[in-house]
C-alpha cells in the first residue's frame, strides 16, 4: 500500500450517535466500571476492505469515551482478555503513582484473564487519554486506547462537546493490520511506526453533522504510535483553549494549525459560521499535501441561530501551582541520542557498555544520557515539594515528544533562551537539534517514568524515571 491510499478520499458516513457519550459510560455509582481489553474487529476501512483484526477496549477502537467530573473518584476494573500481559495507564492525570499503570515500575503488568482495579481522583478537568503501558509500540498499534474526559464543575457553554481521536493505522491491502512489520528496527531507529491509514474514533474520513450558528467544543487527541499531526479546520477559526488538558488564554492561531505530538491534546472552541450545505474538512497537513481526516457537514436546511456568539471566556484554571522556584530548583540534563543518522557509537544497556551492533541486537538504538532502557536508579530523585528543572538536549536527527508522568511541566528555556508563560503541557515535541528545559514541581511522590512516546523510540532506550521521594 502506498501513501497514496493513506490519502484515499473515499468518504465514510458517522452518526451523531458515534460521537457523543454513549450511555453505561457515566461513572460514578460505587460498583466499579469494568474495562475490558479483548481481540474483536473494526471496519477501519469502511467497505472497501473487511473488518481488521484490532484489540480493543470493550471491544472497540477506540475504546469507550470515559466521561467524569473533576473531583469524583473514579474506579476502574481492567479485565484482560488479551494473549498478553497488559496494563493501564491514564495519560496526563496527576494521578497517585500505584495508580499510575506502569509494568515494572508502578505495578506487575495484569496477566491475560487478570484484572486490576484501579481507583483515583482526577484532580484536574480536561481532555486526557487512556492506554496499555506494556509493549505499548504493540498493544496500542492493534488499537488499545481510549480517551478520558474529565469534565469542569461548571463547562463552557457549547451546544455540543466533541472527542476526536486520531489515529494512523498501518495497513495492508487486505485491510488487516500489517503485523509482520511490528518491532521491525527500521521503524525503531527512524520515524516510529507511522500509519497509512488515517482514523477519526476508528473511522476513515467521518461526516460529522452539524448546524449553522452551533458552538462545538472539539477535543483532538492524537493517538498515533510515532506520526505528529498538523491539523487545520477549513473555513473556520478555531479558538484554542486547552493543551494536554490545561487551560490556556483562549486564542486563534494565525495560521490556524494545531500541531500534535503522539499523545498531545488540545481543546478547541469552534462556531459554525459556514452556510447551510457547507462540507469543509479538517486537514490533516504535515505532509507534501492535505488530507481530508473529517468533514464537518453542515445541514442543508437547520440553522441554530443567525447571531456570531462573542468570544468563549477561559476555561477554569486547574490547581497547578502558582510559581516554580527555578533559583533553587534542582537541575538535571537530559541527552538524547542515537537512531539512524545518529552520532551515538555505544550506550550502557543492562549494566554492560554495548556497541551500536550489540545494542541493535537487543532492540536498543536510542540513549538518554548514554544509557539505553530502564535503569534501577532514577534520572533524579527530588525532594517532595522542590521544583525540577530536566534540561533536554536532542541530539538526534529526529523529533522526539517527551512525555513526563504524573506532572504537569512548563517550558522555561527554548534552545538557550529563558521563555515565560509557556503552557502547562505533559508532552513535548522536541525537533531535531533542539534544546528545552522543562520545570516543574515535584508535588507528586512516587516512581514516574520520562519517555519519548513515540513508542518505537521508547521501547528502543528512550525511557527514564524521576523519583519525588515522600
Ligand atoms: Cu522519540
Amino acid at each position: 500500500m502506498n501513501r497514496r491510499h493513506f490519502l484515499s478520499t473515499a468518504g465514510s458516513a458517522l452518526g451523531l450517535a458515534a460521537l457523543t457519550p454513549r450511555p453505561g459510560t457515566a461513572v460514578g455509582s460505587p460498583a466499579p466500571r469494568v474495562l475490558e481489553a479483548r481481540a474483536a474487529t473494526a471496519p477501519l476501512m469502511g467497505d472497501a476492505a473487511p473488518p481488521a483484526a484490532v484489540w480493543g477496549y470493550d471491544g472497540r477502537v477506540p475504546g469507550p469515551v470515559i466521561r467524569t467530573k473533576q473531583s469524583e473518584k473514579l474506579h476502574l476494573r481492567f479485565e484482560n482478555r488479551l494473549e498478553q500481559p497488559s496494563t493501564v495507564h491514564w495519560h496526563g492525570i496527576r494521578i497517585d503513582n500505584a495508580m499510575d499503570g506502569v509494568a515494572g515500575l508502578t505495578q506487575a503488568a495484569v496477566p491475560p484473564g487478570e484484572s486490576f482495579d484501579y481507583v483515583f481522583t482526577p484532580p484536574d478537568a480536561g481532555t486526557f487519554w487512556y492506554h496499555p503501558h506494556n509493549r505499548t509500540w504493540e498493544q496500542m498499534a492493534r488499537g488499545l486506547y481510549g480517551l478520558l474526559i474529565v469534565e469542569e464543575s461548571e463547562p463552557p457553554a457549547v451546544d455540543r462537546d466533541l472527542a476526536l481521536a486520531f489515529d494512523d493505522w498501518r495497513l495492508g491491502e487486505d485491510g488487516q493490520i500489517d503485523e509482520a512489520s511490528l518491532g521491525h528496527m527500521r521503524d525503531w531507529s527512524h520515524a516510529g511506526r507511522l500509519g497509512n491509514w488515517l482514523t477519526v474514533n476508528g473511522v476513515s474520513q467521518p461526516e460529522i453533522p452539524l448546524r449553522q450558528g452551533e458552538r462545538l467544543r472539539l477535543r483532538l487527541a492524537n493517538c498515533c504510535n510515532a506520526r505528529v499531526l498538523s491539523l487545520r479546520l477549513d473555513g473556520h477559526a478555531a479558538w484554542l483553549m486547552a493543551l494536554d488538558g490545561q487551560p490556556i488564554t483562549p486564542y486563534q492561531p494565525d495560521d490556524g494549525v494545531i500541531t500534535l505530538a503522539p499523545a498531545q491534546r488540545a481543546d478547541l472552541i469552534v462556531d459554525a459560521v459556514l452556510a447551510p450545505g457547507a462540507r469543509p474538512a479538517i486537514l490533516e497537513v504535515s505532509g507534501a499535501y492535505a488530507l481530508e481526516a473529517a468533514y464537518l457537514s453542515y445541514r442543508p436546511d437547520e440553522v441554530l441561530r443567525e447571531a456570531p456568539l462573542p468570544p468563549p471566556a477561559a476555561l477554569p484554571d486547574n490547581p497547578l501551582p502558582s510559581s516554580l522556584d527555578l533559583g533553587g530548583a534542582l537541575r538535571q540534563e537530559l541527552l538524547m541520542e542515537g537512531g539512524a543518522m545518529g552520532r551515538m557509537a555505544g550506550a550502557r544497556h543492562k549494566g554492560q557498555q554495548m556497541g551500536m551492533r550489540e545494542l541493535v541486537d537487543q532492540g536498543m538504538v536510542w540513549a538518554f544520557n548514554g544509557t539505553a532502557g530502564m535503569t534501577e536508579t532514577p534520572l533524579l530523585r527530588v525532594e517532595r515539594g522542590r521544583t525540577a528543572v530536566i534540561e533536554m538536549i536532542n541530539d538526534t536527527a529526529w523529533p522526539h515528544a517527551l512525555h513526563l508522568h504524573g506532572h504537569h511541566f512548563r517550558v522555561v528555556e527554548r534552545n538557550g533562551e529563558a521563555r515565560s508563560e509557556e503552557p502547562w503541557r505533559d508532552t513535548l515535541l522536541l525537533e531535531r537539534d533542539e534544546k528545552a528545559g522543562i520545570a516543574f514541581l515535584a508535588d507528586n511522590p512516587g516512581k514516574w517514568m520520562l519517555h519519548c512516546h513515540m513508542l518505537e523510540h521508547q521501547a528502543a532506550g528512550m525511557a527514564t524515571w524521576v523519583e519525588v521521594l515522600g
